[in-house]
């Protein structure tokens, strides 16, 4: 059916030339050392190849030809973006291949093809579709122009043949479909993660107005579709959502010079803490740059001169100082380059020294004129600004006095906390522990040479509420500080001074543990961000389970560990019916069983699970069966009569058509569980899905054990089972007996043995290390659920479980 385009007429027994090795070179130096070309292979370089495709459609969108980007997570742990862009180029290349197998074969090719396009996005690592392609197991790249769809298939970055005309189509653009190599990608539960790229693209359609971007989990049928008509603007109401800003409207304003595009939106809120995001080429430079140092220099200017200008500062004789503007001030700074360059540790922070003066005029001007279009707002502003400036002097007179007190104290540490002797900060850790009793265990359990331990009473001061000087006095507070050595304040850190390298805040695993760990982690970001950005803040994680059997015990962390844990001791060997199955071989049909549950629910979406299992367990040619409208009729009758007589399946009507267009059959099913309905889709193509294959061969590993029904010899008596999940919950019961298994509900109720075993002890304890890769949103969860707005805090705390896992990306 699929022809090959004439052009790209290379045969199997083609001959490499120098090209083609420069390709094979290319790819495989991307597969040995991925790091240099996504930056790591954890879940965030997992994530990054999303983004590096998705950029060139919104590269499509800003050379002004694509509205929309459709992005989906499919079942099988694919993942396809799709533009309505001009499609990507097919056809000769100058190199002998197809331009499309020059895009998404050869490094650095990407963008290369019409000349002065406008190319301004392309990603952290800007490195182009190929560094995808060849870091994934299958790549599908189709292009859709000239009324031709067109497509092109890779594994691990090697075209499996030249490009193909598929047919016919009408539309325009290009969809790219890919799955990342798990060869590449080792960590366990590598996974799409529907938070982690909705906020992304979010981010995406606020910095480029208009653009709609739509993402969905198919496994879930989540979906998000964002498009923003006044990008930024609308970008700084969304980051002044769960705040109350002091004036209605955002102040906005863009311009252009020697091709530096600049947009600029911004507000303020009522809130102590400045939430200023600047990006270049959609890129969030977490460091700053030449963007930002003009902003704030001409907004401290501006700003200032407005108030001596309108007598606004009347008895307020310091000068109004940058921080004190930007108390409160919510803003989007938003620059597109040329030829950008990023510098700094994380390469977040823009180089390009033309742009701070493009910025700072731009500012200058704009700013105000807006001040003085708007007088009544303008006043608003300035006497919060004045407000602000005074706060900061009090402050000052505040932190002098505490200093003073500590030198007086002779730097003593607070009488409650337990210090290690060890003086280098690098092997030095504190606990800050929930609670007295929790904290005096930790006290006897913790290694002296290198473990200090504070005990935290109640709730701490909560900071997003609060200004600095009103900190300063709260008692917990200045324990950690002085305790910690940095100093305090956004700008008056320094991290380098500061006394423990691990800083572990250890909570019990309930709401009001799960809330201190909120507040201290809101205090660490506020006022020492520093600290968090350099790693030092960890989450120590108790266990939430003791399993003891004879002598033997173990502590689990969750859930899944308890399973994990049951399965590996309680199980033991058993005798299929004419047939010993060891150990080893039965753990892996118990696991066996779980993923192929797993398997059916997450493509339940796509195919009823019943008509899956039906398929799977009853006809027995799949392949031939998928082909022929016959078999498969009769099939589908068989399948109505089988769930009509099992009514606990909760099916109440199943219907079915088939059809043969043009030689392929396909059947809808149609099947009915109480109010939802649902349509199957079956067809010769389904047994090459890879969800599909996988789940055959899941079942098929099953049948080898032992076929259905399945009879099992205990000693002298026989078990049958009708299914696997009856044997499965029948031996998950059984590795429970001789085990005792503890809950704990709170750190309390670990003895201080129990505490270093699980907890303290470096060899034996989890840690979760606290790092904020996406500092909206983490900006977003912390004023969501510190700040003064109820009913933001009640959908967020009900959306998000775990803070923690939202924070630790
Ligand atoms: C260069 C030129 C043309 C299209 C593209 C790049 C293009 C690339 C990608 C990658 C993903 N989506 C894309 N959309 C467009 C147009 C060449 C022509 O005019 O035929």
């Amino acid at each position: 059916m699929s022809e090959q385009v004439s052009t790209t007429a290379v045969s199997a027994d083609k001959q490499y030339g120098a090209d083609d090795i420069q390709v094979l070179e290319g790819l495989e130096a991307v597969r040995k050392r991925p790091g240099m070309y996504i930056g790591d292979t954890t879940i965030r370089g997992y994530h990054h190849l999303v983004y590096e495709i998705a950029d060139n459609a919104v590269d499509e969108h800003l050379a002004g030809f694509c509205k929309n980007i459709y992005v989906t997570i499919h079942t099988d742990g694919s993942l396809s973006v799709d533009d309505n862009g001009r499609g990507v180029p097919v056809g000769p290349h100058k190199s002998g291949k197809d331009a499309m197998e020059v895009v998404y074969t050869v490094l650095h090719a990407g963008g290369k093809f019409d000349g002065g396009a406008y190319k301004v996005s392309g990603g952290l690592h800007g490195v182009g579709a190929s560094v995808v392609n060849a870091l994934s197991s299958r790549c599908q790249a189709e292009s859709h122009k000239n009324g031709t769809h067109y497509r092109q298939v890779y594994h691990k970055g090697i075209p499996d043949g030249p490009v193909e005309k598929v047919g016919p189509t009408t539309r325009t653009g290009t969809i790219v479909t890919f799955k990342p190599d798990l060869e590449i990608f080792k960590e366990p539960g590598m996974a799409f993660d529907f938070n982690t790229l909705s906020n992304r693209f979010r981010e995406i359609a606020f910095l480029n107005a208009g653009l709609h971007i739509c993402l969905t989990d198919e496994a879930t049928g989540k979906k998000a579709d964002f498009q923003y008509a006044n990008g930024v603007a609308e970008f700084v109401s969304f980051l002044n959502q769960s705040k109350k800003a002091i004036h209605n409207e955002v102040i906005y304003f863009k311009g252009e010079k020697d091709q530096v595009e600049v947009e600029i939106a911004m507000q303020w809120n009522d809130s102590y803490s400045e939430s200023i995001y600047c990006y270049a080429n959609n890129i969030n430079t977490h460091e700053g740059g030449t963007h930002l140092v003009g902003f704030r220099g001409a907004l401290t200017r501006t700003t200032n001169s407005y108030a001596s200008q309108k007598n606004l500062l009347k008895d307020f004789k310091e000068s109004i100082e940058g921080e004190d503007i930007r108390e409160g001030l919510a803003a989007i700074i938003s620059v597109k380059v040329r030829e950008p360059q990023f510098e700094g540790q994380t390469k977040t922070k823009l180089g390009n020294a033309e742009v701070k003066g493009i910025v700072e005029s731009l500012v200058n001007d704009k700013l105000a004129d807006w001040l003085d279009r708007n007088p009544g707002t303008a006043k608003t502003i300035v006497t919060k600004c004045v407000e602000a400036a005074r706060a900061r002097d009090a402050a000052r007179k505040a932190r002098d006095l505490t200093r003073r007190k500590t030198a007086l104290d002779g730097g003593s540490l607070p009488g409650k906390m337990a210090d290690c002797q060890e003086r280098d900060p690098a092997k030095c850790e504190l606990y800050l522990v929930e609670g007295d009793s929790a904290g005096g265990s930790a006290k006897m359990a913790r290694d002296r040479k290198t473990q200090a331990v504070l005990p935290l009473k109640g709730k701490i001061l909560n900071v997003e509420k609060a200004r600095f000087d009103k900190m300063l006095s709260n008692d917990e507070i200045k324990m950690m500080i002085s305790a910690l050595g940095t100093g305090i304040g956004k700008e008056n850190v320094s991290a380098d001074k500061i006394r423990y390298h691990k800083i572990i805040i250890m909570t019990d695993a309930d709401v009001d543990g799960s809330h201190i760990r909120t507040l201290l982690l809101t205090f660490f970001y506020r006022q020492m961000p520093e600290v968090l950005e350099k790693g030092y803040i960890y989450i120590a994680q108790p266990p939430l389970y003791r399993a003891k059997k004879g002598q033997s015990e173990t502590y689990l962390k969750d859930e899944a560990a308890l399973t994990e844990h049951l399965l590996k001791t309680g199980l033991d060997s058993f005798e299929v019916k004419g047939k010993k199955v060891e150990t080893a071989e039965l753990r892996k049909f118990v696991l066996g069983i779980q993923k192929f549950n797993s398997l059916l629910h997450s493509s339940s979406r796509k195919y009823d699970r019943d008509v899956l299992y039906f398929l799977l367990s009853k006809v027995t040619d799949l392949e031939s069966t998928l082909k022929d409208e016959a078999k498969l009729t009769k099939a589908l009758t068989e399948l109505k009569s089988w769930i009509a007589a099992q009514p606990t399946l909760g099916v109440t009507e199943v219907d079915f058509t088939v059809q043969t267009t043009d030689g392929k059959v396909e059947a809808v099913v149609e099947t009915t569980r109480y109010a939802d309905r649902m349509k199957t889709v079956l067809s010769s193509d389904m047994i090459n899905f890879s969800e599909i294959v996988e789940i055959r061969s899941i079942w098929n590993h099953m049948q080898s054990i032992s076929k259905l029904p399945m009879t099992i010899v205990k000693g002298s008596e026989e078990q049958s089972f009708e299914n696997y999940n009856e044997f499965y919950e029948d031996i998950m019961e059984n590795s429970k007996k001789g085990i005792y298994i503890q809950r704990y509900k709170g750190l309390g109720e670990m003895n201080p043995e129990q505490l270093w075993d699980t907890t303290l002890n470096p060899e034996n304890r989890n840690l979760l290390k606290v790092t904020i890769d996406d500092a909206v949103a983490a900006d977003e969860t912390f004023s969501v659920l510190m700040g003064e707005q109820v009913e933001p805090r009640r959908k967020f705390i009900q959306d998000n479980a775990l803070l923690v896992r939202s924070l630790d990306v």
